[in-house]
């Protein structure tokens, strides 16, 4: 309220909603996790799950996202539009309550399911907070309003825009990220894409239209998939070779909890289960993943033994040969789901497991009768996987037995290190003996080991396990790390926490850097999710001027230096060095670059999408040749020494 001396005196809710802002405004990484990228496209899908709740209450089929010139977004929807009614607590109209108060946009109590992101629903109001300025109109009630904010605070009324006439309902919000918060400001449409293309994936009713018009020319792609996950699984197996031309899927709905899963078989050796509870991705799994894998171990068992394709006395197929080559959604939606696990992403309700776990025995026992020419292609499958691990199992023991002889610990061309605290050791994967060698004698001997690897290598994206027992260049790694592999990985027993794979910057240095990750991805999964795993990034230059001389890891950086230092490229003073591998530097210049923990450079191997991550690996190292040539291609332009 202002009065006539413009003093605004604010009333007990008013500052209620000032003090939540400045909150938000104080510590924006509390509500959507940073104020990085990952957190200016956060705030986008904080709006849309909006719309995607009044989707899912069943009003709305249409999302539309415009990345607008100015770098504001604007996501509109055909939903009812939010109520403008005084809200009868707060006495303000609701469409304002939804955008300035903290949390109040847990829409429905009891009906709906309430789908929140990734931090589970931080609600418009946090976005207004962070944004420069937001402007919501809402059509509803044959009218148009709408209200503009200015850093979550309001600086218009909820205004009548159009009185009458208005023969359609919705909400379109649009908002500025603040740059005074977030450190990036520029929208990545591949991002925003694959985000949208997932939620029309799990929502197969909805249409979302993304639409960049930064540019002259407009980018408008439209995500709408009627299959739904079943869409979702051949979206994933397309660059894989499945061995039943069908999706199997089924859903049930019992109470308030609706469950949807589709599966298909791949010939590969790994396993994509992935799930979903309210939309939310659940990539600690629980008590739906539980039900699903405990049930389809049960039902592949049950149907082996009584087709007598498993002989009365043969072992049980484990859960992990049921699901070697198995891509497969499981999607719940229930009232009230609970998160637990590190980043909350663990679904806790136990009265879901049985539910999954009976639904799922019933459903998949009834597809397999109904469809034996199936049945028979995943059981031979998970026979193929049982007799594969057996093999790995006495090839296993025959290496434990065969090392317990010769008692050769630790494989010879290891340099270990003094400490044995794990954790503050290292060890640097060296690609090349000239390379080992310089490495040996720059490293600090107290704390860095290292391995020079040496031999045949081997893609393990083609390979079994038992394959991998063999392999010349990977035992001495798994015996060097000392935490086994595969099924037998124990990360207690891990000898050094940092791990990181040191190899040339060349095709040669890429080529055996991504078969390395492709093992420890596939075999070694706990190690990369724990971030035990690490890049060195070598210099690409040395430049010299007189006295002075630096190192620069890439092209960027060698401009930057020589704007910075106002050198001429001509200029003949400067010597330039191309460092073509590890082994032309000697082990005093490897050490300041690359192994120093002071100051040298290394890069943490993170997964921050799973699909994606798996999608490049089958691309690039498995079977299919052609989908290999069109990434190549695809990216070709990027990618400056590349030959394909
Ligand atoms: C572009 C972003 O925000 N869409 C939304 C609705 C619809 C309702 C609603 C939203 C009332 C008090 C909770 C309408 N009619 N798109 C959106 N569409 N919020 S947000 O209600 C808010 C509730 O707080 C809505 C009847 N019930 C709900």
């Amino acid at each position: 309220m202002i009065d006539s001396k413009n003093h605004v005196d604010y009333n007990e809710e008013q500052i209620q909603v000032l003090e939540g802002l400045e909150a938000v405004r104080k510590r924006p990484g509390m509500y959507i996790g940073s104020t990085s990228s990952r957190g200016l496209h956060h705030i986008v899908y904080e709006i849309v799950d909006n719309s995607i709740d009044e989707s899912l209450a069943g009003y709305c089929d249409k999302i539309h996202v415009i990345l607008n010139k100015d770098n504001s977004v604007t996501v509109y929807d055909n939903g009812r539009g939010i109520p403008t009614g005084i809200h009868p607590k707060l006495k303000i109209p609701t469409m304002q309550v939804v955008h300035t108060v903290l949390h109040a946009g847990g829409k429905f109590g009891g009906d709906g399911y309430k789908v929140s992101g990734g931090l589970h629903g931080v609600g418009a109001s946090v976005v207004n907070a962070l944004s420069e300025w937001m402007e919501v109109i809402v059509a509803r009630d044959g009218k148009l309003y709408k209200q503009r904010y200015e850093r979550g605070i309001p600086v218009t009324g909820v205004d009548i825009i159009c009185e009458s006439g208005i023969d359609y309902t919705g909400t379109k919000t649009i908002f500025k990220p603040d740059e005074e918060i977030f450190e990036e400001t520029v929208y990545d449409m591949d991002i925003l894409v694959k985000r949208f293309r997932e939620m029309a994936f799990l929502n197969k009713y909805i249409t979302i239209t993304i639409a960049d018009e930064r540019q002259e020319e407009k980018n408008e792609i439209v995500l709408h998939y009627e299959g739904g996950i079943s869409s979702y699984v051949e979206y994933i197996n397309k660059n894989k070779v499945v061995i039943h031309p069908e999706v199997i899927y089924f859903e049930a709905k019992k109470d308030d909890v609706e469950l949807e899963v589709a599966m298909q078989y791949t010939d590969s050796f790994n396993e994509n289960v992935y799930s979903y509870a309210n939309n939310i991705a659940t990539t600690e799994g629980g008590t739906h993943i539980t039900g699903f894998k405990t049930a389809i171990t049960k039902v592949v068992n049950d149907y082996a033994r009584k087709t007598n394709q498993l002989k009365e006395n043969d072992k049980n197929l484990s859960g992990e040969d049921v699901r070697e080559g198995l891509t497969a959604i499981v999607c719940v939606k229930l009232h009230e789901p609970q998160f637990e696990g590190q980043t909350k992403t663990k679904l806790g309700n136990a009265e879901i497991r049985s539910f999954t776990e009976s639904v799922v025995t019933e459903k998949l026992s009834y597809i397999l009768e109904e469809n034996p020419k199936i049945a028979k292609i995943i059981i031979e499958k998970t026979l193929l996987s049982f007799r594969a691990r057996e093999a790995a199992r006495k090839a296993r023991e025959l290496t434990k037995r065969k090392s317990a002889l010769e008692n050769t610990s630790l494989p010879g061309k290891l340099a270990d290190c003094s400490d044995k605290d794990p954790s503050k050791c290292e060890i640097f994967i060296v690609e090349g003996d000239s390379a080992g060698g310089s490495a040996k004698q720059g490293r600090d001997r107290r704390f860095q080991a290292i391995l020079p690897l040496w031999g045949k290598m081997l893609n393990v994206e083609k390979a079994r396990e038992d394959k991998v027992y063999g392999n010349e260049k990977l035992s001495p790694v798994i015996t060097a790390l000392g935490a086994g592999f595969g099924d037998e990985l124990d990360l207690t027993k891990l000898r050094y926490h940092k791990v990181i794979i040191m190899a040339d910057a060349d095709v040669d240095g890429s080529h055996i850097r991504t078969l390395l990750l492709t093992f420890f991805y596939r075999y070694m999964k706990p190690l990369v999710d724990n971030g035990h795993i690490y890049i060195a990034q070598p210099p690409l230059f040395k430049v010299k001027k007189g006295k002075e001389e630096h190192y620069v890891y890439n092209e960027r950086e060698l401009a930057k230096l020589m704007k910075e230092k106002n050198w001429a490229k001509g200029d003949n003073s400067i010597s330039f060095q191309r460092f073509k591998g590890l082994g032309e530097m000697n082990s005093e210049q490897l050490w300041e670059t690359t192994m120093n923990p002071e100051t040298r450079k290394i890069l943490k191997v993170d997964v921050e999408d799973p699909i994606l991550t798996d999608e490049i690996f089958t691309v690039l190292m498995g079977e299919k040749v052609e989908p290999r040539k069109e990434f190549i291609q695809k990216y070709a332009k990027t990618v400056n020494n590349l030959d394909i």
